[in-house]
């Protein structure tokens, strides 16, 4: 039997040892699936402290809970290790590694690579590989199977088995979870696909195949420019109605009301997570090597890096109208993460708010439920501990994450200036003195 064969029939009997590279947010909770589906699941991951509180049946992912992984753990069906030789013995592997940016603002390739170096050296016939970290199209193709075909003289598609599939993981999200998200893949060839298709669909609810590596990864990036953009499309619209004097939120509500052709993005401080801004730029700079300019991407981009600024500039007019300079002003910026209900600091535009409030001289504070105290880069600050007080005291308050544990019409009732860049209030289309909205 060929080893596609000989592959598929373990998968389909679930005797095929599965490990999973990289153990955070997607990795973590697809180790999961796999294991409460009957394979035996091997997490490889590089931080110490990740593999013991796996192996002492703990979870530090928002979606997983202690009680899952004790039961996969206590049962056998799940182990941790740091140890990449456990690949030795392993059929399939999923790559669940972060994929960033650098400073420069290109791709930061290196966690790809070091799997794929660690990969290398324990390929062996009979073996699938999906990597599943948003990329560039090619990525796949030009890095993974380079490296695996560079020593090992198997071949693809008949040795070992290689495909893409994005992960499409929300933090927190409980509708939409990696089991029932319908599941993108391609493959470096057909045998690719078919192992790997076959693969995913023992565990996961819908697993769409599509007829290449390149598409899945373009798919992917395709989702999330989409919101990129269109965030930045609805950002510009804000600083238009801000010149019209228009109120954008209530513009945004009356345009909502359309049932058909129109999709409702809300404008905000800026651009945050680890996904939204990042992934589009991995598709721009792929396009620049072909001597193509992503002019959508580069916009949308300028604009949304723009937004914490403008809304500086809102505050300072704010705090102007009342006769108060921004310089020596004392400011409450509420909310850290970079959208509501998480914990999530990567790229929030509270940062780069803080920042430059402090250039400008204001004394600043900050709270957030989540986030007891802030070490990035020149921030590094403590959430106030009476948020009442501060509320209360401060000159501006600007609500920068609309965090739902907040009493807003306590906020309201009781501070003296308001900037709101979520409209968290609910008071568009409402004139009201100490109520500066984006
Ligand atoms: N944001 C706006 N206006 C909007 C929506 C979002 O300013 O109308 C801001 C948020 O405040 C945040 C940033 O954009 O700072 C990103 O927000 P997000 O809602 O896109 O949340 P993410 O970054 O957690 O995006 C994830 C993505 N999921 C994956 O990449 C697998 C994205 O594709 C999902 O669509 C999104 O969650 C979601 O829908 O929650």
């Amino acid at each position: 039997m060929d080893n596609a064969k000989e592959l598929i029939t373990k998968l389909q009997k679930k005797e095929a040892h599965v490990a999973v590279l990289g153990l955070g947010y997607v990795g973590l909770p697809l180790a999961v699936v796999f294991a409460e589906s009957g394979f035996k699941v091997t997490g490889i991951d590089p931080i110490q402290e990740k593999v013991d509180a796996i192996n002492q049946g703990k979870s530090y992912v928002l979606d997983i809970s202690d009680a899952q992984v004790k039961k996969l753990v206590d049962s056998g069906s799940l182990s941790a290790t740091t140890d990449f030789s456990a690949l030795k013995e392993i059929d399939a592997v999923s790559i669940c590694v972060p994929t960033p940016l650098r400073k420069t603002g290109d791709p930061d390739l290196s966690y790809i690579l070091s799997v794929a170096d660690s990969l290398q050296q324990y390929l062996h016939p009979g073996m699938v590989i999906v990597l599943e970290s948003t990329t560039y199209p090619g990525t796949t193709r030009e890095l993974i199977l380079a490296k695996l075909c560079e020593k090992s003289g198997l071949e693809v598609g008949k040795d070992f088995f290689l495909a893409f599939s994005p992960e499409r993981v929300d933090p927190g999200r409980t509708d939409w979870t990696t089991i029932n998200t319908p599941k993108v893949i391609g493959g470096i060839t057909p045998a690719c696909l078919e192992v790997a298709k076959t693969w995913y669909q023992q565990s996961l609810q819908r697993v769409v195949p599509v007829s290449s590596a390149e598409v899945a990864e373009m798919a992917k990036l395709l989702e999330n420019t989409f919101r990129m953009i269109n965030i930045g499309m609805v950002n510009e619209m804000a600083i238009m109605c801000d010149r019209l004097g228009v109120d954008i939120w209530e513009v945004i509500e009356a345009a909502a009301t359309k049932p058909f052709g129109f999709m409702k993005f809300m404008p905000g401080p800026g651009l945050g997570g680890h996904c939204i801004p990042i992934d589009p730029l991995y598709l721009s700079w792929k396009l620049k090597t072909l001597n193509y300019s992503a002019r959508f991407i580069e916009l949308a981009s300028e604009i949304n890096t723009a937004m914490p600024r403008f809304t500086v500039s809102k505050i300072q007019d704010a705090l102007n109208k009342h006769k108060k300079p921004l310089n020596g002003a004392s400011v409450l910026v509420l909310g850290a993460a970079y959208k509501a209900d998480i914990d999530d600091l990567r790229e929030s535009p509270s940062l780069d708010i803080i920042h430059l409030l402090g250039e400008k001289g204001a004394e600043v504070s900050y709270h957030d439920p989540f986030i007891p105290s802030l070490n990035h880069e020149e921030v590094r600050m403590e959430s106030v501990k009476d948020l009442d007080a501060a509320v209360r005291t401060a000159d501006c308050v600007v609500i920068v994450t609309n965090h739902s544990s907040y009493n807003y019409p306590k906020i309201l009732k009781e501070a003296k200036l308001i900037v709101d860049t979520r409209n968290a209030l609910g008071t568009h289309g409402q004139t009201i003195e100490k109520v500066v909205r984006l």
